[in-house]
């Protein structure tokens, strides 16, 4: 047999092998493949088949690259049922993780052999499907609805261990995939196991409370998509029917989520999240060495990118101004490593030897001389980094890498500060560093290929999400925020509520709105950066200037319980604070600004344009390399709703015609800041969109 699947002959065994790298995904070829195997087998001598996978795991899925385009003969669904209406048994055997088709497949078979350390799961929802190949009637089968609801809304993997404890599968092994098979299917023949078919398995009864609360629950964790609720109710609603029939109910409800925009704008995100790791600028350039990392400053950043190296194996020595400030940022560290403890992501062993042997914390520069990357985290201003850059300038070994944390100043100044300007590179870290996966590497104009490849790879390490960004103010996701949240300024200027604009944008899928998030984030830090930016305005430029009231008036947000909310028992995630229009009116007033109502509609459509032609600006300027890379930023940085893809992908699918029409709309409005983006006019211009650039 030709092609990814292949049929051995071993005595009485068959072996059924799958070979398409880099995840056995079941291509065409694949299933194609899998059809004539189970023919072969069905037509020979031999009394039991095993199938099995070869490289780093067993089938990952359905292979995503085809989907959206016209689906081929044969379908997954009808392979499995061939597999399964074998008269004669097949026994898989899954290493790595079995997942979405790739479990389904196995759930087809009539027993299923696990490897240690191999884990299986349904994460169609992570795509805005459902499982579409038997996952959401054969599974309840086997443990019942609800615990097979939990696998398939969570998308979570599930481990061997549990997987045997559930009886998702038969036995565990720590053979080699091929020989943990031959094993079973021996036992198979010695105690002549027959056919077992999961489908003709009757469904345990369900706890209909537990299904109650499960789908409140998944509810509330996914506001706005579409799949989960249809995945259970699928799974409910067809189990209660003959098994064919129940297959036919979830064929229907899978193509109903293929054909969402959820869908496309959730698997643009899968793979976008791929390709900013790979850059063909890097191709074959080989990173630096990266093995102990220095750090500068214990404060909230330099703390949590020290904690996120600490549990990624690297060893850290980070540097204090004295000892005060050394045991305080120690015992922060400690606190953080101790949380991760209770939350049971890490062993309290473990811990004890990261503090030990893998954290040193000292006020001694000297302490840095063999740090292979040195990572600056002190105080946002440019003479605080010049002088510590003087510094590792002069203790660094020659080929260390000097990067900066920085989350907006001029990453070339900086640089220019050292003798060696090509060792110097941004990483800009998002707050909690060792919690949010976004890493902007910013590439200065003199940044060596090997040091952008050393970024990538400390990225990979601390398994981030890393963005090549371009040097301007505040880099790819800063500089749009900026644009996106003055727009919002400018709306709650002409009238709308802050409130509004939050509920509005909630709404839209945002897991907090701008003013909740500035709330968030400390209002003085809104007052600094309008402070900072002031002597940059351009004439006729509107901005908010009610914050500034705030801050004088000691309202930070959320650390002093007031900000645009009110923060308190009653309310510990906010209510509005009738005193903030009141201080916004005083300003309209102040400004002879005669506020109107906005609709949410509205202020989402605004707010977008803004986002949209920002980031059209900065890939036209090639400060991000693609308008996928504004997208990732904004997923993975930004809180940007996944289900819409992010905003430069939310913009082709609303066409961008209609988008250059609202940011023109706005700027005729007089506000600068919806200047219209050359890119956006030149690729309307052309018919063209911004997929067409990644
Ligand atoms: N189809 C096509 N390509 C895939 C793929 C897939 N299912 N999974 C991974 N790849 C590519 C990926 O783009 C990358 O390519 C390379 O493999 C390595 O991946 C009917 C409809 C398996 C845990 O959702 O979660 O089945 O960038 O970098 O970190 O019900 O990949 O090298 O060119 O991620 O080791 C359900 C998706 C599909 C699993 C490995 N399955 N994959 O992680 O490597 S829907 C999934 C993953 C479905 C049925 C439905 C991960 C992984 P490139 P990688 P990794």
């Amino acid at each position: 047999m030709e092609g990814p699947v292949r049929y051995e002959s071993h005595g009485d065994i068959a072996v059924i092998r799958i070979d398409n790298p880099p995840v056995n995904a079941t291509s065409h070829a694949v299933r194609e493949g899998l059809v004539a195997a189970a023919a072969h087998f069905a037509a020979s001598p031999e009394k039991v088949a095993v199938l099995v996978a070869e490289g780093r795991t067993f089938i990952a899925g359905a292979d995503i690259t085809e989907f959206g385009k016209t689906p081929r003969e044969p379908h997954l669904p009808d392979v499995i049922h061939r597999i399964e209406a074998s008269e004669k048994p097949v026994v898989c055997v899954i290493h790595g993780t079995a997942l979405g088709g790739g479990f389904e497949v196995a759930l087809g078979c009539h027993y299923r052999v696990m490897l240690k350390g191999a884990r299986i799961g349904l994460p169609e929802v992570n795509l805005g499907l459902l499982p579409g190949a038997g996952g959401t009637q054969r599974l309840p089968r086997l443990i019942g609805i609800v615990p097979a609801s939990e696998i398939f809304t969570s998308a979570a993997q599930v481990k061997a261990e549990d997987c045997l404890a559930l009886g998702i599968v038969d036995e565990l092994s720590t053979a080699d995939p091929f020989e943990a098979g031959m094993t079973f299917a021996r036992k198979v023949l010695a105690e002549g196991l027959p056919v077992r078919r999961v489908s003709e398995m009757s469904v345990p009864p369900t706890d209909a409370e537990a299904l109650a609360a499960l789908k409140k629950k998944v509810a509330k964790a996914n506001p706005g998509h579409v799949c989960h609720l249809r995945a259970i109710d699928t799974a409910v609603e067809g189990t209660k029917l003959p098994f064919a029939e129940g297959m036919k109910l979830e064929r229907a409800a899978f193509w109903d989520m293929m054909q969402t925009p959820q869908r496309a704008a959730m698997i643009h995100a899968f793979f976008s999240e791929r390709k900013v790791a790979s850059l063909p600028e890097l191709k074959g350039v080989e990173p630096r060495k990266l093995a102990q990392i220095g750090v500068i400053g214990g404060g909230t950043m330099g703390g949590g990118i020290a904690v996120s190296c600490l549990l990624n194996g690297l060893s850290v020595v980070l540097i204090e101004r004295d000892a005060e400030a050394v045991e305080k940022a120690h015992n922060g560290i400690a606190r953080t490593l101790a949380d991760s403890v209770k939350r049971g992501k890490l062993g309290a062993d473990a811990r004890d030897m990261l503090l030990a042997d893998k954290l040193l914390v000292t006020d001694d520069y000297a302490r840095l001389s063999n740090a292979d990357l040195v990572i600056e985290a002190v105080f946002e201003s440019m003479e605080v980094k010049k002088d510590v850059f003087t510094k590792l300038d002069a203790v660094c070994k020659p080929g260390a890498v000097l990067a900066t944390n920085t989350s907006y100043l001029d990453v070339d100044e900086i640089a220019a500060m050292t003798k060696r300007p090509e060792d110097v590179i941004g990483l800009h870290f998002f707050s909690p560093a060792h919690v949010m996966r976004l890493l902007e590497i910013v590439v200065a104009a003199k940044t060596a290929k090997d040091v952008v490849a050393t970024g990538f790879a400390l990225a990979k390490a601390l398994k981030k999400v890393p963005v090549r960004a371009g040097v301007c103010d505040g880099f790819i996701g800063n500089r749009i925020l900026k644009t996106y949240r003055t727009a919002a300024d400018i709306m709650v200027l002409e009238g709308a509520s802050p409130f509004q604009v939050d509920k509005a944008l909630e709404d839209f899928g945002f897991a907090m709105g701008p003013y909740a998030v500035a709330d968030l984030a400390g209002i003085d830090i809104g007052y600094l950066t309008r402070k900072r930016l002031a002597p940059f305005r351009k004439p006729g430029e509107r901005w908010g200037e009610w914050g500034d009231v705030l801050y004088e008036m000691g309202r930070l947000g959320r650390k002093t319980g007031h900000g645009h909310y009110i923060y308190d028992e009653a309310s510990p995630r906010g209510r509005p604070d009738p005193e903030v229009e009141e201080i916004i009116a005083r300003e309209r007033n102040a400004k002879g600004i005669t506020p109107r109502s906005f609709t949410d509609a509205e202020i989402v459509e605004r707010y977008m344009a803004a986002m949209i032609n920002e980031g059209a600006k900065v890939v036209g300027e090639g400060i991000a390399l693609r308008p996928l890379d504004v997208d990732v930023t904004k997923l993975f940085g930004y809180g940007f709703p996944r289900f819409r893809g992010g905003p430069m992908h939310y913009a082709d699918s609303l066409g961008l015609a209609k988008v250059l029409a609202s940011v023109e709309a706005a700027y005729q409005a007089g506000d600068a800041i919806f200047e219209p983006a050359p890119l956006l006019q030149k690729l309307v211009a052309e018919g063209k969109t911004f997929a067409d650039l990644n």
